[in-house]
């Protein structure tokens, strides 16, 4: 039977808050099996993943917990702008702290203003309150200007965990491509001397690999679910990108190219999920970190398959590789500049590059509409989403914005519009 392991002696060694902490495990529990393990037709190689999420407090703390003792420090993020390759090539291992859970914010909105995103007041209240076993792991996290919240969120956070900050540009002029790559020297500098360990040339080439290797295989699955009959959910799809940050990311590739050779298995047998008549949907917008499976819960019990996302949880992530052919540092550092300013964040103006490849991923996935979802106070997201209904009026395209948090207030409420969605396409 599936169980959210627990293990007060880790978490205690962690300075967790235990006795608070150990009503997560049961929840998360209860909730995972109630939207997870009542799927039909599940392929066998989600298996892993449920064991990621069994293991979520225990065994991968545990694994972070032995690398640390090994003399490689753990180092936080909150944006996929902050390059995981610098850090894996100086021999540290990093992890995604953006909070997904309701549970943390009334730890936050006591220091922070509550009219602010809950993805910033949920990772800030899972340190505040010491309810995280990945925030009392990390060694010091790396937070950017991407956004108001979040920057000014980080000048509290250091007063907790020693908090870097890079400065993302705001346009992508040439001035501002040379302010990144400034700044991506920067983040090499002081990765290095954290970690005590000088980056050359074969250690960044390693790490380009490895990462492209965990794109890719991002990639693969993405393209195979875009039949149809899909031959997975995007409940399992969105807690399959989730896990890619924080898993370790060797483990991480084989398990998904072993489920990518399963579900293409699966299409040569017309195998899928749901019925070729199902509704399909793809999703835009702002991340949905773990546990925050709510919208995706909604219109799967709503008797539609999501079959993109256009997310940094999604293919924002991973649509982009980084050249490997470079020779030097200076190269390299160049190429992977390059494709970091590929990502298509709100944070950008102008950010038209953003509303074309909304466009081209709704036609590669087959999708038959577009739910828009923004998490209450993004501004960016909030005020992007009108350009991008004008564009999909223009095309054509059924479009529904949503904006919500992480409460379950408004669940009945959106489970009305986007059935009323669904019965519109
Ligand atoms: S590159 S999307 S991960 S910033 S939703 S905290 S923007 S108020 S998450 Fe993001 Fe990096 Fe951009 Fe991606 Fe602020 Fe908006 Fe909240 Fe956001």
């Amino acid at each position: 039977m599936f169980e959210v392991k627990s293990d007060p002696a880790l978490w205690e060694k962690l300075g967790m808050d235990v006795e608070r902490f150990k009503n997560m495990p049961p929840m998360l529990t209860q909730a995972y099996t109630n939207i997870f393990l009542g799927q039909k037709n599940r392929p066998q190689g989600m298996a892993y993943f449920d064991d990621c999420v069994a293991n979520i407090h225990t065994g991968r703390i545990h694994e972070l917990v032995a690398a640390k003792e090994a003399g490689k420090p753990v180092i936080g993020t909150f944006c996929v702008y902050v390059p995981e390759e610098l850090v894996l090539a100086a021999g540290g291992v990093c992890v995604g702290l953006c909070g997904g859970a309701q549970g943390s914010i009334a730890d936050a909105e006591k220091i922070l203003p509550r009219n602010i995103c809950p993805m910033v007041k949920s990772a800030f209240g899972f340190k505040v309150g010491r309810i995280c076993p990945y925030f009392q792991a990390v060694d010091f996290v790396y937070g950017e200007t991407t956004c108001d919240a979040k920057k000014k969120t980080w000048e509290l956070l250091d007063q907790y965990v020693p908090t870097h900050v890079m400065e993302i540009p705001q346009k992508k002029g040439p001035r501002d491509k040379a302010l990144w790559l400034e700044e991506v020297k920067g983040f090499k500098s002081a990765v290095e001397k954290i970690t005590g360990n000088a980056t050359g040339t074969q250690e960044i080439a390693e790490a380009i690999t490895l990462i492209n290797g965990k794109r890719r295989a991002l990639q693969r699955l993405n393209s195979l679910r875009h039949h149809n009959p899909s031959p997975i959910s995007g409940k399992d799809m969105l807690l399959i990108q989730q896990i890619a940050f924080y898993d370790e990311p060797n483990r991480f590739i084989a398990r998904v190219n072993d489920l990518c050779d399963e579900l293409e298995g699966r299409l040569r047998e017309d195998i899928g999920v749901a019925p070729v008549s199902t509704k399909r949907i793809m999703v835009s917008g702002t991340p949905m970190a773990l546990p925050n499976w709510k919208l995706h819960h909604i219109i799967e019990s709503s008797g539609a398959i999501v079959v993109n996302e256009e997310s940094c949880i999604g293919t924002r992530y991973y649509k982009d590789l980084i050249d490997e052919s470079s020779q030097t540092v200076d190269e390299q550092l160049e190429r992977l500049t390059e494709r970091y300013m590929k990502i298509d964040c709100s944070c950008f103006t102008p950010n038209d590059e953003r509303i074309d490849q909304v466009i081209k991923e709704y036609r590669e996935s087959g999708a038959q509409g577009i739910i828009d979802y923004c998490l209450q106070f993004c501004h960016t997201y909030n005020i992007e989403a009108v350009k991008l209904r004008q564009a999909c009026e223009k095309e054509g395209i059924p479009f529904l914005a949503i904006e919500t948090d992480y409460s379950p207030e408004d669940v009945g409420q959106l489970q009305t519009r986007v059935e009323a969605f669904l019965e519109m396409l």
